[in-house]
């Protein structure tokens, strides 16, 4: 029996949230649209199986066909970034950083991260995080002057704390992250050095950000954010030794069964990924980030470290007399989805700080260019300074009426 006609209250919802998601310009730089084709493998009969272990060597008996799957998405994988292993078991973000504690450190070890209000994730040693409290955590983070990071700084604290495991790369990070320069760092001081590309990785697979590959000892990413895949993620490495302690470290380390539904989806999307349009789409994400910054720079918007290298831009709105929550909040009643967010050197509090997050991966992916993007940026410019004014309800009508002429002209992949 159908969803519609078993559980009718959540298949209405489902529709409701695929409107909301097709008439929403969505901003958001950690999401995406998959295609139909990703969609249509994850909900597939694959969530009904059980396969603890890896291909070959499981624990459940009728592997005859997640074995071969498994073993494409691991193919596609090693092919897409150039590396010699890769693990498309972990859950997601979380729990693949986590593994790669589980296979390098002892507790009381040292990591060294970015600190989360600098643009680093919770999992690189964040004091809330398990990683934080089970770990010692040493906290690298940007120059107040230029907003980016200060490689200096980054050595001299490696030096003096000896960490065993080193993060590059985060969740609101501007800017191209020099992983030359944090495997150089990581060698001098012996540690395992970590890149985390979850926000990335779809530009470094279509050639529009430089890879890790070659300098990070372990790679970790999700799979649905800029690489547009379904929510999971993936470990990868270059050397048998660090492959096989990540493979113990997922499984049996951390996990139990991986969802073999969500693996045959990273497939699929492994495969988009590897193609010529691709590579067009992520280069275009770049363009279109830099022609919202350069909009937002002529609005008079402070963007920390001054524009954007990738799909990302942070602003801090202090100057537009706004805290980005209420931002956030009138945006989203316009039709304009973005995240508050903490800015380097913040004074407000993380739920309710001085910044909002924006990117482009979503927009993109419906086909938007840089003509789209001054629209955008002049359309979050008339909010913001409306809710600065504390007259915005006029604004926001406005502004979400413009908006639906713009959606229903770019119809987003995957949705009916
Ligand atoms: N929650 C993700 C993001 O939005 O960047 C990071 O895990």
């Amino acid at each position: 029996m159908s969803l519609a006609h078993v559980d009718p209250e959540i298949a209405e919802l489902i529709k409701a949230e695929e409107r909301r998601q097709a008439d929403t310009v969505k901003l958001i730089p950690s999401e995406n649209y998959v295609s139909r084709a990703v969609l249509e493998a994850t909900g597939t009969v694959l969530t009904n199986k059980y396969s603890e272990g890896y291909a070959g060597k499981r624990y459940y008996e009728g592997q005859q066909v997640i074995d071969q799957i498994e073993s494409i998405a691991i193919d596609r994988a090693k092919s897409l970034f150039g590396v010699n292993h890769a693990n498309v078991q972990p859950y997601s973000g979380s729990p693949a950083n986590l593994a790669i504690y589980l296979a390098f450190l002892q507790p009381g070890d040292t990591v060294m991260g970015m600190g989360l209000p600098f643009g680093g994730h919770l999992t690189h040693g964040w004091s809330v995080s398990a990683t934080g409290k089970w770990f010692t955590p040493v906290r690298y983070g940007v120059r107040e002057d230029t907003g980016r990071i200060d490689m200096d700084e980054v050595r001299a604290l490696a030096l003096e704390h000896r960490p065993k495991l080193i993060f590059c790369g985060g969740t609101a990070i501007p800017r191209e992250i020099d992983f030359p320069a944090f495997a150089s760092i990581a060698r001098e001081v012996g540690a395992v050095l970590a890149a985390d590309i979850a926000h990335i990785a779809g530009l470094i697979a279509g050639g529009a950000h430089p890879s890790p590959v070659g300098h990070a000892d372990v790679i970790s990413t999700t799979t649905h954010k800029t690489l547009r895949g379904p929510r999971g993620a993936m470990l990868m490495a270059t050397s048998d030794e660090h492959a096989t302690a990540l493979n113990k470290a997922v499984f049996p380390g951390l996990q139990g069964g991986p969802h073999n539904h969500t693996t045959a989806a990273i497939a699929v999307a492994l495969k988009e990924a590897s193609t010529p349009e691709f590579s067009v789409y992520a280069h275009q994400v770049v363009a279109n980030s830099r022609a919202l910054a350069e909009e937002l720079l002529a609005r008079g918007f402070d963007l920390v470290s001054g524009g954007t290298d990738n799909h990302l831009i942070l602003i801090d709105l202090t100057s537009k007399g706004v805290a980005g929550k209420p931002a956030a909040k009138a945006l989203d009643r316009a039709g304009l989805e973005t995240n508050y967010n903490t800015v380097p050197f913040d004074p407000r509090k993380p739920f309710d700080p001085s910044g909002i997050r924006i990117g482009t991966p979503s927009v993109t992916s419906r086909g938007m260019g840089e003509a789209e993007m001054r629209q955008i940026g002049a359309w979050m410019d008339e909010v913001v300074t409306a809710v600065a004014k504390d007259d915005a309800e006029d604004v926001i009508a406005r502004v979400h009426g413009e908006l639906s002429e713009l959606t229903a002209r770019f119809p987003a992949p995957g949705l009916a």
